[in-house]
């Protein structure tokens, strides 16, 4: 009931009679106080008045199940969520999750985690409330030699995503990130469980700093966050249902062509250090050379300086500034 009151004031243009929720929601009072009041306890700026009813001051950044669920917009992506106040990693979780029985298109979403993992055991920091931490558990029916493709079919709903709902226009930093100036906003960790032949799920989580005004020093030199581009706070649930349509079409198209050939084009033309001199770091060897984008399966293609094309299915890139490679 609490989604269907918070949609309602949502909808209302000015004041709402607490006898119209009521009437709309067939609920007593009492009923409809208690749940004012819980909104409220979340963070939700309701105004009170007799006579007049309530209304809601759209400003607050707020993220629980209710929020998200009046701004997912989609048939399928995100209309089952476990949203934590604070859980240790949305991704752990979201693998427990789903060896439970979650659903398709389960969100796992955290307004803090206490142990957000990047790639490799890397850590991911994460400043409570301030961004979005959340993980999509997919079934897919494809082989399990496709699953890595979702990474970067996040990353391009990702950057669309945050461009319809901020105006905010990202690169894509191969396979993973999300940067602006050289900055990493968003980080994306894929992880799965499968056999040979048949995937059980995909956890694809998706990190992303919003409002974040500070990093610790480790970090102050190389992330960013969407208000320190642009100067003003977001509301993370919009960004959220943003992501997760975008999401849903991307990964419509994707399941029609069973590869990456429908999306190279719009990827090279976000990517990152496209056609320009690059280095990646794959396991213990580097390669140096000009980056001639991705081919359909996800792989980054190099022409190195013999002359001679490689294909690289992981690793993390760095471009060549001035300064040297970044
Ligand atoms: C990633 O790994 O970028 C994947 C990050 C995925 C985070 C999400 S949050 C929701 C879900 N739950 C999780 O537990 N994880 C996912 P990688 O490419 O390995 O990058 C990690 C590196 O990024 C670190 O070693 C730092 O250098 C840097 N980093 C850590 N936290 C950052 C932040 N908040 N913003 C920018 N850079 C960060």
């Amino acid at each position: 009931m609490k989604k269907e009151v918070l949609k309602l004031l949502k909808e209302s243009d000015g004041f709402l009679s607490g006898q119209s929720i009521c009437d709309e929601l067939s609920v007593s009072r009492t009923a409809v106080w208690k749940v004012i009041h819980q909104l409220k306890e979340e963070g939700y700026q309701i105004e009170a008045v007799r006579n007049k009813g309530y209304y809601l001051a759209e400003t607050a950044d707020v993220i629980t199940e209710a929020e998200l669920l009046c701004c997912i917009k989609g048939s399928w992506c995100g209309h089952n969520i476990y949203y934590y106040r604070e859980t240790d990693s949305t991704n752990v979780r979201a693998k427990y999750l789903a060896e439970e029985g979650a659903v398709h298109g389960s969100l796992v979403i955290a307004d803090a985690q206490s142990c957000g993992r990047g790639r490799r055991g890397r850590a991911w920091v994460t400043d409570p409330g301030t961004g979005i931490w959340m993980s999509l558990i997919l079934k897919p029916e494809f082989s399990p030699t496709t699953a890595s493709m979702l990474t970067l079919i996040a990353a391009l709903a990702v950057r669309r995503g945050i461009r319809e709902s901020t105006g905010i226009k990202l690169e894509i930093k191969w396979p993973n990130d999300l940067t602006y100036k050289g900055r990493k906003l968003c980080g994306i960790l894929t992880e799965m469980s499968a056999e040979m032949d048949h995937i059980h799920y995909v956890v694809v989580g998706i990190g992303i700093n919003v409002n974040t005004s500070e990093f610790p020093k480790e970090l102050s030199d190389k992330a960013g966050s969407l208000k320190l581009i642009s100067g003003t706070g977001y509301k993370r649930s919009l960004i959220v249902g943003e992501i997760l349509k975008e999401f849903e079409s991307y990964y419509q198209r994707f399941l029609e062509s069973g590869d990456l050939s429908p999306f190279v084009e719009e990827y090279h033309t976000y990517l990152t250090g496209y056609l320009e001199p690059i280095k990646v770091l794959h396991g213990n060897r580097e390669y140096e050379g000009i980056e001639l984008g991705i081919v359909p399966s996800g792989e980054l293609k190099l022409r190195l300086e013999d002359g001679k094309e490689t294909t690289i299915s992981s690793g993390e890139v760095s471009i060549r500034t001035e300064a040297g490679y970044l």
